[in-house]
């Protein structure tokens, strides 16, 4: 008895500081913020979180429910036929995207097309040379990569704060050529 209990407090605890640490990096952390709060009663257990807070592998029995579709791409993935969910690289501190991967009629894809990271993780995009000259797009602005054709090619991004990130190759994104970034 005294087991579980302990156990489930580290869970939340790891899950708690997991959400300090978003809150911390982001400024805004939208959900989860009260919860936070509310289980922070402890006191010196943070250090011990930290190094608790890896083993998130199996998540999606909390939240993820659905699972399948995902409702914050607003429609970015309906003409993406190489979307297969939300490929999970949470707690990975780097994560590699091919661009140029088979998909929409070519090699006009990412692979994969969504990932979900953690804050404060780098994404390293590298050209496999496949499908003439393509490049990483921000739909908002926020990165953008050169347009190039070369194999090996890399270009990188660090997510430091929560939030859907979506992009596109522009000579190929009416292809379908999008991808996305989830940091949660
Ligand atoms: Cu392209």
């Amino acid at each position: 008895m005294m087991r579980d209990t302990n156990l489930t407090r580290r869970r939340f605890t790891a899950l708690t500081a997991t959400a300090a640490l978003s809150t911390a990096l982001a400024g805004c952390s939208g959900s989860g913020g009260d919860a936070a709060n509310a289980a922070d009663g402890g006191e010196g257990d943070a250090t011990t979180a930290e190094s608790t807070a890896e083993p998130t592998t199996e998540s999606g029995g909390d939240g993820g429910s659905g699972g399948g579709s995902a409702p914050q791409f607003d429609g970015w993935f309906d003409n993406v036929d190489n979307y297969d969910g939300v490929t999970d690289e949470t707690g990975s501190s780097t994560v590699t995207v091919t661009v140029g991967a088979q998909a929409n009629g070519g090699a006009f894809g990412y692979g994969p097309a969504a990932v979900r990271v953690s804050p404060g993780t780098t994404v390293v995009w590298e050209w496999n040379g496949e499908g003439g000259s393509h490049n990483v797009a921000a739909a908002d602005g926020g990165f953008e990569s050169e347009l190039v054709g070369d194999s090996g090619h890399t270009f990188e991004h660090t997510f430091e704060e929560t939030g859907t990130y979506k992009y596109a190759c522009t000579p190929h994104e009416t292809l379908g050529m999008k991808g996305a970034v989830v940091v949660e």
